[in-house]
């Protein structure tokens, strides 16, 4: 197969002309065949869905592996400024819908695969997520690795290979119960590196002493040892030749005699048990979303990812034999949130324990080549480590974050001697019992730029968490890039009718590439023909989901409903509790109705999805609250299509591909000043559908580009909730009217045993309400009313669904990538080599 037929054009007008379409069909399918049989060992014969999945993944990546080839080349021979994005979490999906679409075949190979008597579809669907990820912050750096590919950025991607990534989720009961998610057993997508190891070190101790010239030196030995395995993944961008390196570790015992020496004295199963510990590193990962619980196997996770990855950057700068000043202009790193944190104290280390620069030296190389992407102000999720942990696994760490807050705060005391209580409050180290390191601050003080991922998100840091940070550094350290997605999985992958109609009118799918070309599609709100199709799509991919609600659920859902979703994590601060009370609330109405009101009212589908932490019995009682009104209300005759309350299992991202498409409305309803920014908030609009939602994080500028008579807003501002906070706890508040009513309802039993969600009900009416539940609940009924009337206006709903369509241009990830690129990394784009008639 020639390689790079594919780069000329765009994807649908490739390949029309037959002669050469045949020859690429060909070829692809031989690929297919030929990996199926020996790749695989399988016989044509008795080939099933998921051999022919295994050969048409394996064929394809055969495609990618010569650009990612190339790519590295070119990137090596030109050696320009990279990007590296440290996240410990990627949330990647799916990838061979993704290969086949960014490398332009995926028709012919339709085709191909037909010919071998499968469907693309049933195809696609073999392949298990790659969820190493919580949500929406594993999901932003997938998108952010597509758009850099995308954009031809030189740029890694470096995490962890979980061999457990987030945990299945199944309902049992009305209860969540967690599966785990070996997801390993065949990935043709990652490349093991056996000859690319890094040596970790934990633990041991820290000797000072003075060499020949009176310098003191620090070394830290007698630790314990455990390698780190390089698993590269390649990350094809859309339509260009580039194909990136997502870099991902895996632990095991550093072999050798160490083990042989345990083995040949009979120590057999503690050398195996070495091992086993060692693998552990690696083994899960954390299914806190927004939450951190200062474990020492998390801490020892972020230290051996973090080493492994810096190892590899340094050692990647030192083949080009430039100065050490030369680092930050050779290399940017972007933490993705504080969990890379420790990177900082390990480049410090590197130049001053081995290189021997200077302090003053290497901590200006270090603040740098660091940028600090701040994703939450919830203070549940700031990570803070104990400080005889970090003795006891890092001690040389340590001791630098002691020298780095000394320096800091001798700064500080300088510049703001009137102020010593500044001291404490900035201080790394928290005083308490024990001492803690506040790792958002070594992040901000170890970074030249801090940023927060939508324009609230980012003020907010600014007047809380990071107030004095403020007076100490000036404005200027403190950006915003509001987030974004990659247009090719979430329009183009995900639904691809729209792509398709959205292409027919803008004469091709450059809008892929540039999603600002949207615009151009308004000039289409009043064509006849064009609404229609776009009505039919937005039905047909509801249609979808109704089939998929009835083989997951075995509930039937009217296809013409509103269909009102809410899928993302569950959280308090996410407010399922608000929306299920809502849909209570709707329900008592209903019963309550004259047969000529209940007439009246459209049908209604309220769509939930989404994990619980496993730890967090708050979440998991929201889950069990909705699970139980769905057996109830789709079990009430006298309600019928009315209203139908569907829970969908193991919200995932390629589940999320079926659900986002299918939204009339989607509820995005965080207290105000909670959510930092949502990025499916986006997705949904961005496939037609309109938001219920809150003044909260990117929904903010979701209304300043689309116009607010298209969004549906309600609730206090977050300027209010301090005050609203401080009201419950201090004044008399009492729940009255609707939510009263709502919460009758459950204590009388009518969805079951009232005391499995006494909770819930409880922490509004007893405890404060922190969540600010019956304060936004009245506003919230009212905006489901005028959604409700909204919706009877078909023809006005539509015209609301395509002018929102065509004003999302703003939050494609490439836009945002271009931001971090010129603002924080200060790197440009390397175009990729033109070979074989590639573009
Ligand atoms: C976001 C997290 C997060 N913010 C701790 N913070 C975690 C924090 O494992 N942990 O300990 C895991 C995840 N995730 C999300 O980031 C925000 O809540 C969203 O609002 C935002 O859209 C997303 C991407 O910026
Ligand atoms: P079965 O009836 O599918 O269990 O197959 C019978 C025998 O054929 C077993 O020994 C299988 O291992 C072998 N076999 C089945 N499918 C394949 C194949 O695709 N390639 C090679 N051997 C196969």
């Amino acid at each position: 197969l020639p390689v790079h037929s594919r780069r000329k054009t765009s994807s649908r007008q490739a390949f029309t002309a037959t002669p050469f379409r045949l020859l690429v069909l060909t070829i692809l399918q031989n690929e297919v065949v030929r990996h199926i049989e020996t790749t695989l060992a399988r016989s044509l014969f008795n080939c099933d869905e998921s051999a022919a999945y295994a050969g048409t993944a394996l064929a394809f990546r055969d495609r990618l592996v010569i650009d990612w080839n190339k790519t590295q080349q070119n990137q090596t021979f030109a050696d320009p400024k990279r990007v590296y994005y440290l996240s410990l979490e990627f949330l990647m999906g799916r990838a061979l819908d993704n290969a086949m679409l960014n490398v332009g075949l995926k028709d012919v190979a339709k085709e191909g695969v037909q010919d071998l008597g499968f469907r693309m579809e049933d195809v696609i669907s073999q392949e298990r997520d790659a969820a190493l990820g919580n949500g929406g912050l594993g999901r932003l750096a997938a998108c952010f690795l597509d758009s850099l590919a995308s954009l031809n950025y030189p740029a890694w991607g470096y995490g962890l290979r979980y061999r457990y990534g987030i945990f299945k989720q199944e309902i049992v009961d009305g209860y969540q119960v967690e599966i785990p998610d070996y997801w390993l057993d065949f990935n043709p997508w990652e490349f093991p590196r056996h000859d690319i190891t890094v040596d970790i070190q934990f633990y041991g101790n820290v000797r000072k002493y003075q060499d020949e010239n009176g310098k003191q030196v620090s070394v830290w030995e007698e630790g314990e040892i455990v390698q780190a395995v390089a698993y590269d993944c390649p990350i094809p961008g859309y339509q260009t030749a580039t194909t990136n390196n997502l870099r991902l570790w895996s632990s095991k015992a550093a072999s050798g005699e160490f083990d042989f020496q345990k083995f040949n004295s009979g120590e057999y199963e503690s050398s195996v048990g070495d091992q086993q510990r060692a693998e552990t590193i690696s083994a899960v990962l954390y299914p806190n979303d927004n939450l951190e619980r200062g474990k020492e196997l998390r801490l020892k996770q972020q230290y051996f990812w973090c080493a492994a990855s810096l190892y590899d950057i340094v050692r990647r700068f030192k083949k080009s034999k430039k100065a050490w000043r030369e680092f930050p202009n050779q290399v940017a790193i972007q933490l993705n949130d504080t969990h890379p944190t420790l990177a900082i104290p390990e480049l410090q280390r590197i130049l001053i324990d081995q290189e021997g620069l200077e302090w003053d030296e290497a901590w200006s190389i270090v603040q740098k080549t660091f940028g600090y992407t701040n994703h939450t102000v919830l203070p549940e999720a700031l990570e803070k480590w104990s400080v005889p942990l970090f003795q006891h696994l890092l001690p040389r760490h340590l001791q630098i974050i002691y020298d780095i807050n000394m320096h800091f705060l001798q700064y500080v005391e300088r510049n703001f001697p009137k102020d010593r209580d500044m001291l404490g409050r900035v201080s790394i180290i928290e005083e308490s019992q024990p001492k803690m390191v506040r790792m958002a601050y070594l992040a901000l003080i170890g970074s030249h730029k801090v940023n927060g991922v939508a324009e609230l998100h980012s003020d907010l840091i600014k007047t809380t968490i990071f107030k004095d940070f403020v007076k100490i550094y000036g404005p200027d350290k403190f950006a915003n890039v509001t987030n974004g997605i990659t247009p090719r999985r979430w329009l183009h992958q995900a639904n691809p009718r729209l792509s398709e109609l959205v292409a027919s009118k803008l004469g091709g799918y450059d809008y892929l590439k540039d999603l600002t070309l949207l615009h151009k599609l308004e000039k289409y709100v009043d064509d006849k023909d064009f609404r229609k199709e776009f009505q039919e799509i937005k039905y047909a991919n509801k249609l979808r989901l109704a089939k998929y609600i009835k083989e997951s659920t075995g509930v039937s859902v009217n296809p013409s409903a509103l269909f009102d979703i809410q899928v993302k994590r569950i959280h308090e601060y996410k407010r399922q509790q608000l929306n299920i009370f809502g849909v209570i609330q709707r329900y008592l109405a209903i019963k309550a109705m004259s047969p000529e009101e209940r007439k009246k009212l459209a049908p209604r589908v309220s769509i939930f999805g989404g994990k619980a932490a496993p730890g967090y019995w708050m979440a998991k009682t929201i889950i069990s609250l909705v699970c139980a009104v769905g057996e109830v209300v789709n079990n009430d005759k006298d309600v019928g299509d009315l209203l139908k309350v569907i829970f969908l299992e193991d919200y995932n991202v390629s589940k999320a591909e079926i659900i986002v498409p299918a939204s009339d409305i989607s509820e995005h309803i965080s207290t105000a000043g909670t959510e930092a920014s949502g990025t499916s908030n986006m997705k949904f609009v961005l496939n037609g559908g309109l938001i219920i939602g809150t003044c909260d994080g990117a929904n903010i500028e979701i209304t300043r580009e689309i116009g607010d008579e298209n969004i549906f807003l309600f609730g206090n501002l977050s300027e209010d909730v301090e005050d609203l906070r401080h009201a419950h706890v201090y004044g008399n508040y009492e729940v009255n009217g609707d939510l009263q009513g709502v919460f009758n309802a459950i204590q009388q039993g009518k969805f079951g045993d009232a005391n499995r969600f006494s909770a819930l009900v409880s922490s509004v009416v007893e405890h404060g309400d922190y969540y600010l539940v019956s304060d936004d609940f009245d506003s919230y009924i009212k905006t489901h009313a005028v959604i409700d009337e909204a919706y009877r206006d078909q023809e006005t709903w539509l015209t609301k669904c395509i002018t929102s369509v065509a004003r999302m241009g703003f939050f494609s990830s490439d836009r945002c990538i271009d931001e971090y690129a010129e603002t924080i990394w200060n790197v440009e784009p390397l175009k990729p080599k033109e070979t074989n008639g590639s573009a």
